[in-house]
């Protein structure tokens, strides 16, 4: 078990606390031998466990006896949405709910790894930069592990959900007077600078190495594969980790194809769709974000080559919708299914739409849609953009009246 770069695969040693190649600067990920994934998980009883991130310890960067600072994450729901499929003219559809997580949010698989990293490196501090979620779940799991907490968020664009958890979690929250690119920049800087301050965004493999959960899950929740897996991209860590845990199952023998991959970004905010679009392999970064789905407000995902190469190896596509689009999609999947989730996390089944409508996702399809993010995280946006209840006086006339009964 190494790390390793992207570009021009320089190896290091698993636990030197580096972000970046230091040859090329380009980002790192943990890689593996089969050999020892099949050592690890053919001493140990992982299939016994509950559906979970640590179920899957024997493909995570850990020795085993290691420090897990842990909330009981992953195991989400995979839940079968008939109606919500006869609405988008498909058989059938699944969503992921990893809003089920304990913060409410995917962020979740990846920090309980990163934090138990931390922990292990021995460092006193953790940092991220944010758009909410990661501040949030960063916060719970760094109480938890007893750790000093640090985030960056963009002023006055973080949903209250996410901001009051992290306040309330005890980290020092800081609002940066611009858009979170320029927030991560400040905390790659300070984590270069202070070497007692681990930086917890999706540049740190280990992050991804808890992410790549999902798609061990999903498989087997399903008990087979589907054929597209659709995931909402902001940083394009996620998207990222859910190929590569696709990919580690299987070289394992655990799945025997591989779904498509779609990395669904807000319009305002697209850059990789529209790299994608033009079939280029280089991304022009967007200096202005702008969406209402905050979390995924990202002009210069730090991830982007990661994302391609799984969008272009999977044979899957990398597209765009509206702001209007993701607030139909919140709406149908609330109304339809019971799964209320923030916006940013409507955007699959809002591009779901859009690709079965042109022919791209035929009928018999199967499709799992990741929703990332538990609603609640972002009421501002309901009380704004959805209808508002209706107020009666105290009195059953009135009330009979209002309810069509008189
Ligand atoms: C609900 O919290 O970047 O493509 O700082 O909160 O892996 O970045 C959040 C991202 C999708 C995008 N859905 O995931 C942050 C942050 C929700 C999110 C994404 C985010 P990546």
């Amino acid at each position: 078990m190494k790390l390793k770069c992207i570009s021009c695969s320089r190896e290091y040693p698993i636990d030197e606390m580096i972000y970046y190649c230091k040859s090329c600067n380009d980002l790192l990920e943990v890689v593996y031998d089969t050999s020892e994934f099949e050592k690890k998980a053919s001493s140990s009883d992982w299939r016994r466990l509950p559906l979970s991130v640590w179920r899957y310890h024997p493909f995570l960067p850990f020795k085993d006896g290691a420090t897990r600072i842990a909330l009981n994450e992953g195991g989400t729901g995979l839940h079968k949405c008939e109606r919500l499929a006869a609405f988008l003219g498909l058989k059938t559809i699944h969503i992921k709910n990893e809003g089920e997580n304990p913060t409410g949010s995917f962020k979740d698989r990846g920090m309980t790894v990163g934090v138990s990293k931390a922990l292990e490196l021995g460092v006193s501090w953790v940092i991220c930069a944010s758009t909410g979620n990661t501040s949030a779940s960063l916060a719970a799991y760094a109480a938890r592990a007893g750790l000093k907490r640090i985030v960056l968020i963009p002023s006055g664009k973080v949903a209250y959900g996410k901001l009051a958890q992290a306040m309330m979690c005890g980290a020092q929250v800081v609002q940066v007077k611009g858009n979170f690119d320029e927030a991560l920049e400040m905390v790659m800087d300070l984590a270069e600078r202070y070497k007692d301050v681990y930086l917890l965004n999706s540049v740190n493999p280990f992050r991804l190495e808890g992410q790549k959960t999902l798609a061990f899950e999903v498989c087997e929740q399903l008990g087979h594969v589907p054929d597209w897996i659709v995931v909402p991209v902001g940083n394009a860590g996620n998207i990222s980790a859910i190929w590569k845990g696709l990919q580690e199952s299987k070289s394992l023998g655990y799945i025997s194809k591989l779904p498509r991959m779609v990395g669904v970004q807000a319009a305002g905010a697209a850059p990789i769709a529209e790299a994608f679009e033009k079939g280029s392999s280089e991304i022009k970064f967007i200096e202005k974000p702008e969406t209402i789905a905050t979390a995924i407000r990202i002009g210069a995902p730090q991830s982007w080559k990661k994302a391609l190469k799984a969008i272009h190896e999977s044979n899957g596509l990398a597209t765009k919708v509206t702001d209007e689009e993701i607030l139909s999609a919140q709406g149908s999947m609330a109304k339809l299914e019971g799964i209320f989730v923030e916006p940013a996390s409507a955007t699959p089944v809002a591009a779901a739409k859009n690709l079965i409508r042109n022919g791209t996702i035929k009928k018999d399809d199967e499709v799992v849609c990741v929703a990332t993010g538990h609603g609640l995280k972002d009421p501002d946006v309901i009380t704004k953009f959805f209808e508002k209840p209706i107020e009666v006086e105290a009195d059953i006339k009135a009330l009979e009246h209002i309810l069509g009964l008189s």
